[in-house]
């Protein structure tokens, strides 16, 4: 176009935008709600709900402002939403097979997933740094595998699945890490035979039955998981705990029900006691006494007897049957949520320390000392039916979910009593808040997340949707802004602020990565054998090669790069009839391999729309006969 037309088009277009501007700045004098238009538009809609539509709508080029991680339970997988939309972005899939990204097809995810095609994912925990949430990854656990991933929140990729770990038959008490990610622990479910394998009767619980948790090693430079060392337990079962901070630092607290060491109809059986216990936890303690090899050799783990490091257990009495506890902000108290009491105890670590240091004990219980309960426990705040878990705000107050009574409580850590409730629906088993789990949280949103919709959403048949609510902290009320549903199961979820995360977008050109191809000549079939390897490029929109012929019998290793170095220009692979499908991402190389078992001719194509030309992206796998 001609450099003086272009003057002309662009003076046309600034002056119609300031006229435009004149015109709302004049309409907006005359009726400040002109504007908005909601307002003026949506006659009969209470304020409330014009409210809550202003504070959740996030308009077409805007973002939102934190990351939701919701763990999928027996799906598992991860769901990513945005907050304060309730969009939700991504699912990553962990402990699962996902075709639409190939992942459990793919060689390094085959490997990952190992002999398991499921996980049950329950609880999600980003890394920090200081006791703050630092955005590098997040770890997640399979209750029904003893496993733990690692997903690089670079990439929103699963990088590590770590597991089974050895001796822990459903680590329900993790993830939950140390205030510079130093470990992250691990906590039995279920008491067992240890190693894995070993059988004893039934009869023998309390004796050949162990509780344990493992302390999880995470390397400050990558993420990479090991196992560090073990602790025994008795065999109670413990459930979702929580790292000390800040004057805590040093120590970790585990809930647990079932010390009437039931196994047999527990839903009676343990339930007896009026009060169960904390396990206050010396992770500093073990950490050295590992160091210093007071360890056994378990199933492959160096396994810590509490007997060979006194001082480093001590037993908390907590009522009844408590769930989770979690430490405040500043990690002077650390909570219990009763679950069959209505009540959260607060306990002050710095009075547990008295006791510990003035063997201040009221009796042991399995050779552990039981702190004195009056002088640790500093209230019992009358919350509600059935509290699960606590999280905070930024002004000192605590939010606990009710699940008998289907509600959150609100409550202050100065005077320890309830200020607001409010009701969700239905039955919240987790609840997290903006960074509600840090040494600085956030305030702003609290995310419910419930176990029942019920008349909530369109229906779809006898099974519905769980359901995750998201509340406003902003005002001295609750107020439940915005319903999202979601598939089966989240059970807790971290809400991180989303400048904290830094992704990247194309893998960059690395000449050194397995069989990357980066041009066309490059491309090519190399046959040893009946070994053929396969070195593919992908590229808008044409597979080199576009015709692979090999002889029925053939092991074949596939390689696939994508060579457009373009933000969000995925392609994908499938072969007919083979079950080969992956997806490379913009720069990646992806690994397949399999056996050509089947002779004939199977078309493959690209499955993720890549340009106009996708529908062309295609080609042929020849198998000959024998
Ligand atoms: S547990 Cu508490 S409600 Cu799996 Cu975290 Cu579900
Ligand atoms: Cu490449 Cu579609």
């Amino acid at each position: 176009m001609h450099k003086g037309r272009l003057k002309t088009l662009f003076t046309a277009v600034a002056g119609l935008f300031a006229g435009l501007l004149l015109a709302y700045s004049i309409l907006s004098q005359i009726n400040p709600e002109a504007a908005g238009g909601l307002k003026a538009s949506k006659e009969g809609v209470s304020e409330d709900v014009v409210d809550a539509a202003l504070k959740t709508y996030v308009p077409p080029g805007q973002l939102d402002e934190y990351y939701l991680f919701a763990s999928g339970g027996h799906s598992g997988q991860l769901f990513v939403f945005g907050v304060p939309s309730m969009r939700r972005i991504r699912s990553i899939p962990v402990f699962n097979k996902e075709s639409a990204v190939g992942y459990g097809w793919t060689t390094d995810t085959k490997e990952m997933l190992g002999d398991f095609d499921w996980g049950d994912a329950h609880h999600p925990a980003l890394s920090e740094t200081k006791g703050d949430y630092d955005g590098r990854w997040l770890f997640i656990n399979d209750n029904a595998n003893s496993r733990v991933a690692r997903v690089n929140l670079d990439s929103f990729t699963t990088q590590q699945i770590l597991g089974p770990v050895p001796n822990i038959y459903g680590p329900h008490g993790s993830v939950f890490l140390t205030p510079n990610s130093e470990y992250f622990m691990m906590a039995s479910r279920f008491a067992g035979p240890i190693p894995y394998g070993t059988y004893s009767d039934i009869d023998n619980f309390k004796e050949d039955y162990k509780g344990v948790m493992a302390a999880i090693a995470v390397d400050p430079k990558d993420g990479n998981m090991s196992v560090g060392w073990e602790l025994l337990l008795p065999p109670w079962s413990y459930d979702l705990s929580d790292a000390g901070k800040g004057v805590s630092d040093g120590w970790c607290f585990l809930t647990t029900y079932n010390t009437e060491e039931a196994y047999h109809l527990l839903e009676v059986e343990s339930s007896q006691r009026e009060r169960d216990y904390i396990v206050a936890i010396n992770w500093k303690m073990l950490e050295q006494a590992a160091k210093d090899g007071k360890v056994k050799d378990i199933g492959g783990a160096k396994v810590i007897d509490p007997n060979d490091v006194p001082g480093s257990v001590y037993l908390v009495p907590c009522a009844k049957s408590p769930h989770g506890v979690d430490v405040t902000p500043d990690g002077k108290y650390f909570v219990g949520n009763g679950k069959l009491s209505p009540t959260v105890t607060v306990f002050s670590f710095e009075k547990f320390m008295e006791c510990v240091n003035n063997k201040d004990f009221q009796g042991e219980e399995r050779g552990f000392p039981i702190v004195n309960y009056e002088k640790t426990r500093v209230a019992e705040v009358e919350v509600g039916l059935g509290p699960l878990h606590t999280q905070f705000d930024d002004q000192g107050n605590a939010y606990t979910s009710l699940f008998v009574e289907s509600a959150v409580a609100k409550w202050s850590l100065s005077d320890f009593k309830v200020s607001d409730k409010t009701q969700v629906h239905y039955c919240p088993g987790h609840l997290t808040a903006a960074e509600g789990d840090t040494v600085n949280p956030d305030g702003k949103y609290l995310v419910s997340l419930n176990k029942l919709a019920k008349d909530k959403y369109l229906s779809v048949g006898p099974s519905h949707p769980e359901s995750m609510q998201l509340i406003d902290l902003t005002s001295s009320k609750m107020k439940v802004l915005y319903d999202s549903p979601v598939d089966p199961e989240p059970h807790f979820a971290q809400m991180i602020k989303a400048d904290k995360i830094k992704t990247f977008e194309v893998y960059p050109k690395d000449e050194t990565i397995e069989g990357a191809v980066y041009a066309k000549e490059d491309a090519r079939v190399v046959r040893d054998g009946n070994n053929v390897t396969v070195y593919m490029m992908g590229f808008r929109s044409r597979y080199y090669p576009d015709t692979v012929e090999i002889n029925e019998g053939d092991h074949v290793t596939w390689y696939l790069t994508n060579t457009d170095f373009d933000e969000d220009i995925t392609h994908g692979f499938g072969i007919m009839f083979y079950d080969i499908n992956c997806e490379a991402q913009p720069g990646q190389t992806q690994k397949l391999e399999f056996v050509a078992d089947k002779a004939g001719v199977y078309p493959y194509y690209c499955t993720n729309f890549c340009s106009a030309l996708h529908q062309e992206m295609q080609g042929y796998l020849l198998v000959k006969p024998k």
